[in-house]
């Protein structure tokens, strides 16, 4: 038998059989509640800060008040990776709106739930890392800021199901999502980079994309590496015709796409820009972050 993960829900730490959340939780019932993906590796949790601040501000967009203080949210996630002694792995923060009768009304959901999971995760088989990801464009668009804000990490993830649905049926390992003006937002759970002439690009937030963290870390990284980096409009003519093309998420880390809608992306091998920049994010990735033994 495997040994039962240890869970962190609503104040305690109990063993995942005892994990349970109401069939009347309206994170269940209407989506309505928010999350974090966050990794830690060497014993540290990486960006722990910058991801403690984007789930409070999720909640905050969704009218839902965290019965924690940031700090001890901060607490609570490191307190869960030590019970579980893991030293890499995969933290998945969800906060439900809680328990209510049914009806879209939060109101009548007197509080919140919070659950903290520290475990692994493998998004993308281990030969997608060497030889970069297919990718498809699918027909599901990225919602504007006025119907869902794809700033809001929500537990609504039907939109990105969806189009991970279509990716897998067009026999490619992501989907490329579209804004409603058919400008490339990002993929299903990462943000999108090209590289052409020597200079990074990706498109702004305002095209729809995720406010990633991995994403920050790869401007901190073109900086430091001193390689321009624009965030400006891309087509998928953009990405046909860029020399490389990465991706990033904290699932994903940072890996290469050397392929879209049948049309080979540079030469079709992950590219020594793109490399660099795996690179570095490892050496930063094993070497900061939130010390959870010490
Ligand atoms: N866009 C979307 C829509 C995402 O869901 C990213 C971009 C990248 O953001 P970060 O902050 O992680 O660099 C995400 C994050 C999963 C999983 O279970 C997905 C994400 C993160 C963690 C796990 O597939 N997506």
């Amino acid at each position: 038998m495997t040994k039962e993960l240890l869970i962190y829900l609503d104040g305690k730490i109990v063993p995942e059989s005892q994990a349970k959340i109401s069939v009347f939780d309206h994170g269940l019932l209407y989506g309505d509640g928010c999350f974090e993906g966050i990794r830690f590796y060497n014993g540290r949790v990486f960006r722990l800060e910058e991801h403690t601040r984007r789930i409070y501000d999720s909640a905050k967009s969704l009218l839902l008040t965290i019965p924690m203080t940031p700090e001890e949210m901060i607490g609570a996630t490191v307190e869960t990776v030590k019970a579980n002694g893991l030293r890499d792995g995969y933290i998945r923060t969800v906060i439900t709106r809680g328990v209510g009768p049914m009806g879209l009304s939060p109101y009548k959901c007197p509080k919140a739930s919070v659950f903290i999971i520290a475990a692994s995760i493998q998004l993308y088989p281990p030969s997608a890392y060497e030889n970069g990801l297919v990718m498809a464009t699918v027909a599901t668009r990225r919602p504007r800021h006025d119907i869902l804000p794809p700033q809001v990490k929500s537990l609504n993830y039907l939109n990105n199901v969806m189009a991970k649905v279509e990716a897998i049926q067009a026999g490619a390992e992501e989907g490329l999502m579209l804004n409603d003006q058919g400008l490339v937002a990002e993929c299903t759970g990462d943000n999108i980079f090209i590289i052409r002439d020597g200079a990074i690009s990706t498109p702004p937030l305002s095209a729809g994309a995720l406010d990633g963290i991995t994403r920050r870390v790869v401007f901190e990284i073109a900086a430091t590496l001193g390689i321009p980096l624009h965030e400006r409009d891309l087509t998928r003519h953009d990405i046909f015709t860029a020399d490389e093309c990465f991706l990033t998420g904290t699932a994903a880390e940072v890996i290469a796409a050397v392929k879209l809608d049948q049309r080979v992306i540079g030469d079709g091998k992950p590219g020594v820009i793109t490399k660099r920049v795996i690179a570095k994010f490892r050496e930063i990735a094993n070497s900061t972050g939130t010390p959870v033994y010490e």
